[in-house]
């Protein structure tokens, strides 16, 4: 069975983590399928990403039976296997949504805060568990989960470990949306499906300024913006935004 599976409906790419037995928990074969995976979704057609898991968990991060013997060198582990793949998901130029179907913890959660939006399960929870076994969030769950809920309540949240419900993680401005777990595949599909039919490159390039705002200066974000909005008007999606206004009817997008 692969650890990672993946599906495509339309411009739609989903990636199912396959380790349901221990919660999608990661090991060095998910982590390459998980690589790969990305690799996929990097294509000009696919203009979504939808990651979930398998069964009852969304990711639990580290397999922790790994550690069993000795944590070996994390750092060198961190930096060949679980930095590429966060850094894949911020770099695709297209949205990507975390389907939470079960319990987010450790890199997991890391994971499903590196997407760009989070849509749950009325079942999963949120868990930053790496104080629990006396580590520190990694994987930029510091960075993600301080963006999220900002820095208090991240220092809050990581350092007590506590488990999150959906209902909270909404409250908390984690989640965007929780529904019925027997909805929630057909809804990220949905919102995934209608994602993908937006401009993508605009999207794309929306996602590369919301990433520069926490460091850059106004004058800075004037000027990315500036460069971005004339890279903005080559695009085909452009020309039929516009056309499509001015001929009263709706666009008809196709990421180009
Ligand atoms: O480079 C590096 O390697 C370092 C990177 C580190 C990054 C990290 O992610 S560190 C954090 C690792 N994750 C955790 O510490 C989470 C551990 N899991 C939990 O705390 C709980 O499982 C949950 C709160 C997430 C869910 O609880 P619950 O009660 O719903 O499920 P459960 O019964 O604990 O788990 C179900 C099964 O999955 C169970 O196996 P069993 O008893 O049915 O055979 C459990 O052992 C297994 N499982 C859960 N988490 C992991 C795991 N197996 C391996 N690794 C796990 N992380």
């Amino acid at each position: 069975m692969a650890e990672v599976e993946t599906s495509r409906d339309g411009a739609v790419l989903t990636v199912t983590l396959n380790r349901p037995d221990v919660l999608n928990a990661l090991n060095a074969a998910t982590h390459k399928a998980l690589a790969a995976a990305l690799k996929d979704a990097r294509a000009d057609d696919v203009r979504a990403v939808v990651i979930t898991g398998a069964g009852r968990g969304f990711c639990v991060g580290q397999d922790l039976t790994e550690f069993r013997e000795s944590a070996g060198d994390i750092g060198s582990r961190l930096r060949s296997t679980y930095h590429p793949n966060i850094k894949a998901i911020r770099a695709l130029e297209k949205p990507v949504i975390a389907a939470v179907n079960g319990a987010a913890a450790g890199a997991g959660l890391s994971l499903a805060c590196a997407c760009d939006l989070r849509i749950a399960s009325d079942q999963a929870t949120f868990v930053p568990a790496f104080v629990n076994i006396g580590l520190v969030p990694d994987s930029g769950g510091t960075f993600f989960v301080a963006r999220l809920v900002g820095q208090a309540r991240a220092f809050e949240w990581l350092c007590s470990g506590r488990r999150l419900t959906a209902a909270e993680a909404q409250q908390w401005g984690v989640v965007s949306e929780v529904v019925d777990a027997d909805r929630l595949a057909a809804r990220a599909a949905e919102v995934a499906g209608e994602l993908a039919a937006l401009p993508t490159r605009a999207i794309g390039m929306t996602k590369r300024l919301l990433d520069r705002t926490p460091t850059a200066t106004l004058d800075d974000q004037l000027e990315w913006e500036a460069q971005l909005q004339a890279a903005a008007t080559k695009t085909e999606d452009f020309r039929e935004g516009v056309t499509a206004f001015l001929e009263k009817r709706h666009p008809d997008f196709h990421g180009r």
